[in-house]
């Protein structure tokens, strides 16, 4: 059996990476927030249903101690580093926790790796917010980074990090640089979850407005599931190396939200409305990837469509919206 520790365990890619291991035949282990294990209705609803097949190890990513502790014990094959303060616009009001969290705790998990167990191939999530403001495009492993948030420097940060242990200490260590990939467990905090959700609430009369930023930034928005198994695969090749991860389609947020309300039935001028209070201090207005290299390389190629993710996720989110209402209904 390999084994696999993965940081970020409980979020949306942490959550089908564990679940895609296991299906591997992995033995998975994941680091965890003390807080997790003490409120894991909450916290731990993403890997609810893999709890009795996975192993949980208490740490902080701002704790190097506790990070080396776990190396130590855990030693794993794999190591798959996903944990991050990953909310763009959250970063510009907390500058100091997003960049100090996401470098230290990139180094610190290198740091332990090479003293610990040299030998365990390392995956870093780096992002497509790393090109920022873009110079060309569809962007690919060799175009300039310009990040423009807090979070997209600190992602330039891990990634030459992960760069620097490859080079100069042999560590079989990638990055993925992925762009934008959802999906029914995605946070509500980011826009396409924001949105389904909302739509699904105003669909079941619970809502009657959705408040969003810029309706004209682009993404290229891919389905998690597929993101997560293009992270293994990075660690099956012979050699370390870099790639990206994106679908090479762009599409605007109207774009996004237009097809959300469509699949509820909803005419979603009715229902918008713009906030500049939404608006990011820097955009990043248009992301587009090529992923050639990981389609030659790793024989990976996404399928499920911008279209789909979209339906799949309103659906998602009107079955689950439904369910509470009539739990409620029940329990009255
Ligand atoms: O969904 P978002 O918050 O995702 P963003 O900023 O693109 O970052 C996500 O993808 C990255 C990969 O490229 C990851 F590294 C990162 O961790 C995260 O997963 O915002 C998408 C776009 C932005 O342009 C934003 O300005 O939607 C725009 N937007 C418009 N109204 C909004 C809103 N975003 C949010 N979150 N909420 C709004 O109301």
């Amino acid at each position: 059996m390999t084994k696999a520790l993965i940081t970020g365990i409980t979020g949306q890619d942490g959550s089908f990476l564990a679940e895609f291991l296991l299906q591997q035949g992995y033995e998975v282990h994941g680091i965890v927030r003390r807080v997790a294990l003490e409120d894991p209705g909450r916290r731990l609803s993403r890997i609810a249903h893999i709890l009795d097949r996975i192993h949980l190890h208490p740490a902080s990513l701002e704790s190097y101690p506790s990070i080396f502790r776990i190396m130590d014990k855990v030693c794993p094959e794999e190591c798959y580093h996903l944990a991050a303060q990953s909310y763009v616009s959250y970063s510009f009001d907390d500058e100091f926790s997003t960049i100090n969290t996401n470098i230290d705790g990139t180094h610190f998990v290198l740091s332990a790796l090479k003293e610990k167990c040299a030998d365990c191939r390392f995956y870093f999530a780096g992002s497509s917010e790393m090109f920022g403001k873009v110079c060309e495009s569809p962007q690919h492993e060799n175009t300039p980074f310009h990040p423009r948030s807090p979070y997209g420097i600190s992602k330039v940060a891990g990634f030459y990090l992960t760069q620097n242990y490859r080079e100069a200490y042999g560590i079989f260590a990638c990055n993925g640089i992925l762009f934008n990939h959802e999906s029914e467990r995605r946070g509500f905090e980011f826009v396409t979850r924001k949105i389904t959700n909302t739509v699904a609430r105003i669909k079941f009369g619970l809502a009657d407005r959705l408040d969003l930023g810029n309706l004209d930034a682009k993404r290229d928005w891919g389905y998690a599931p597929e993101y997560v198994r293009a992270m293994w695969l990075m660690l099956q090749q012979d050699n370390p190396d870099d790639y990206v991860i994106a679908t090479g389609e762009s599409h605007t947020v109207r774009d996004f939200v237009s097809r959300a309300f469509d699949v509820a039935g909803l005419d979603w001028e009715k229902y918008v409305r713009v906030s500049e209070t939404l608006y990011r201090p820097a955009e990043v207005c248009e992301l587009k990837g090529d992923a050639r290299k990981a389609q030659k390389v790793l024989g990976w190629q996404p399928e499920v469509t911008f279209s789909k993710l979209v339906e799949l996720m309103v659906e998602a989110d009107l079955t689950n919206i439904h369910a509470a209402h009539e739990n409620l209904a029940v329990n009255q």
